[in-house]
């Protein structure tokens, strides 16, 4: 899974992953971005008004945390909205929600959900059981192998 690109070299992903890394490159080179990309100000501004359509991925261009969960989504169809912030001028929602880390997510009902990890589990659970790659092998040791 996309979480272990930050930890493991290429031969081990082969290794354990459900999937061939080469094929995630390209399925995730193919599928990002599919909304509109905003930016956001820092500072006193306001978060923006939810997205009630679609989940909202706040984050950073140079993050590799925001990438491995923007990875997660891509491979698995999901759509969603990326909101790039300013990390030099942090919103106060956002240093008030996880002290302005990204990635963020915010799911149309308002709910915000830090940390890579989770995000990108998110959008495991939110695919259909055949949407977009398995990121996941089935047997459960596997599994627990990539995610250490
Ligand atoms: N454990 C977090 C780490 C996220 C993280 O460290 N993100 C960096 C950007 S790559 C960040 O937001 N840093 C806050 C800052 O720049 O002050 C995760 O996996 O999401």
């Amino acid at each position: 899974m996309i979480r272990s690109f930050l930890t493991k070299s290429k031969k081990q992903m082969a290794q354990i992953a459900a999937v061939d890394p080469a094929e995630i490159k390209a399925h995730a080179s193919t599928k990002l971005n599919t909304l509109e990309r905003i930016m956001w100000p820092g500072g006193s501004e306001p978060k923006p008004a939810t997205n009630q359509n679609h989940v909202r991925m706040y984050g950073h261009n140079l993050c590799p945390f925001v990438a491995r969960a923007r990875y997660t989504f891509a491979c698995k169809d999901v759509a969603f909205q990326e909101v790039y912030v300013d990390l030099n001028d942090k919103a106060q929602w956002h240093l008030d929600f996880n002290k302005g880390f990204v990635p963020v997510l915010e799911v149309p009902s308002g709910e915000l959900i830090p940390e890579s990890g989770i995000c990108s589990d998110y959008a495991n659970q939110v695919a259909g059981p055949n949407q977009g790659l398995k990121l996941i092998p089935d047997d459960p040791v596997a599994a627990a192998m990539m995610r250490t």
